[in-house]
């Protein structure tokens, strides 16, 4: 899987390089620029040391962007075109030099054209899922920010400045935060915002310290450098919680701005599916912490074990087994924690 997703990013990546070649008179995000994508094919017929030094040419030509969005799309013709407008009025009235990325699976919908017509640059990604397809767009990106959001025209893209503003004061990563901008009404399902949501930000926030009040914000942005050091793997949904657990875990500074969601402009459910997605993200958290996953629950146990022992023993009474299982499970466990640590830092 990993070795798959990196090779979608290397390869959106390359393009992105083969188009600016294209585009190194043009302004970039100009409607003119936008449906060279799909030059992947003809690209890949040629020599990589030909295609390799168009790019650096390339780089050299274009003109630098500071901030590339990055948006992730699947099957959203109903929404796209406004997202994009609105992405590209927030750069424009704000004079920042800035591109928009659709990051597409494949939508069958017109999307990739939509956003063409609309001045996006269009980065195929084979690789299905959301993380797949976002990691191939900001591989893809050029900017040395990039901020990514929804397709679905839930996000404010008119707070892009306050989240560049924390960029260049020096954040690594800028989440969004919809409990302190707004959620309008019938933007998100009760369940997320007064269980899921809540608890597993709670949750993050005790594993890994990271200062978010919103895990799971579909707005955020950082700089491209720091994400490259994060190595994101997941490919679904949980890829919004790994990069903010690892983010956490690499020490890099992360700060969060206050925004809105409202309801989407769609016609159709959301793609998340609240009990399968829950459970990953979940799952995740739990994975990347062995404290909490092992350690903790092991040394309850022990405690509790003994606790039994203690009790037992002097009273000379018989039912030792129960005590004796919890004991021994526990020590298991807390060894368990124990290597597993060491194998992290191993690898790290
Ligand atoms: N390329 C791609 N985009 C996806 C996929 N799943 C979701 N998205 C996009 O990711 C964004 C978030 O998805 P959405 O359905 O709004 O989920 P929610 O906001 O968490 O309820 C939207 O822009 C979707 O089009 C996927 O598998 N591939
Ligand atoms: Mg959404």
């Amino acid at each position: 899987m990993n070795q798959t997703t990196r090779q979608a990013g290397n390869q959106a990546g390359s393009q992105a390089g083969n188009q600016a070649g294209n585009q190194s008179t043009r302004l970039p995000g100009s409607a003119g620029n936008a449906g060279n994508a799909g030059n992947a094919g003809n690209e890949s017929l040629r020599p990589a040391s030909t295609a390799e030094a168009d790019a650096t040419d390339a780089a050299a030509l274009s003109p630098p962007v500071e901030l590339s969005v990055v948006m992730p799309c699947l099957n959203e013709a109903e929404t796209l075109a406004v997202c994009v407008e609105k992405a590209r009025a927030a750069l424009a009235e704000n004079g920042i030099a800035g591109e928009v990325i659709v990051a597409d699976n494949g939508s069958t919908d017109g999307s990739q054209e939509i956003a063409r017509a609309h001045g996006a640059r269009v980065v195929p990604v084979a690789l299905r899922g959301y993380g797949a397809a976002l990691n191939a767009g900001i591989r893809a990106a050029r900017g040395r920010y990039v901020l990514m959001a929804d397709a679905d025209d839930s996000y404010e893209f008119a707070h892009i400045p306050r989240f560049l503003a924390e960029l260049r004061a020096g954040a690594d990563l800028v989440m969004g935060n919809r409990f302190r901008g707004g959620i309008g009404p019938g933007a998100m399902p009760l369940l997320h915002r007064y269980l899921g949501n809540p608890v597993l930000s709670f949750l993050g926030r005790i594993f890994f310290h990271a200062p978010i009040g919103d895990f799971h914000c579909g707005i955020r942005a950082f700089r491209k450098d720091a994400y490259e050091r994060l190595e994101l793997r997941t490919t679904g949904m949980e890829f919004a919680s790994e990069m903010v657990v690892k983010s956490s875990l690499l020490g890099q500074k992360i700060t969060e701005v206050p925004t809105t969601l409202k309801k989407d402009g769609r016609s159709r459910p959301p793609h998340l599916k609240t009990w399968r997605d829950g459970w990953r993200h979940l799952r995740f958290l739990l994975v990347y912490s062995p404290r909490w996953l092992f350690l903790y629950p092991g040394l309850a146990l022990m405690i509790a074990g003994i606790a039994l022992i203690a009790w037992l023993v002097p009273a000379e009474r018989r039912r030792t087994l129960p005590s004796m299982l919890c004991l021994m499970l526990g020590t298991e466990t807390c060894f368990a924690s124990f290597f597993l640590s060491l194998l992290g830092l191993r690898r790290r």
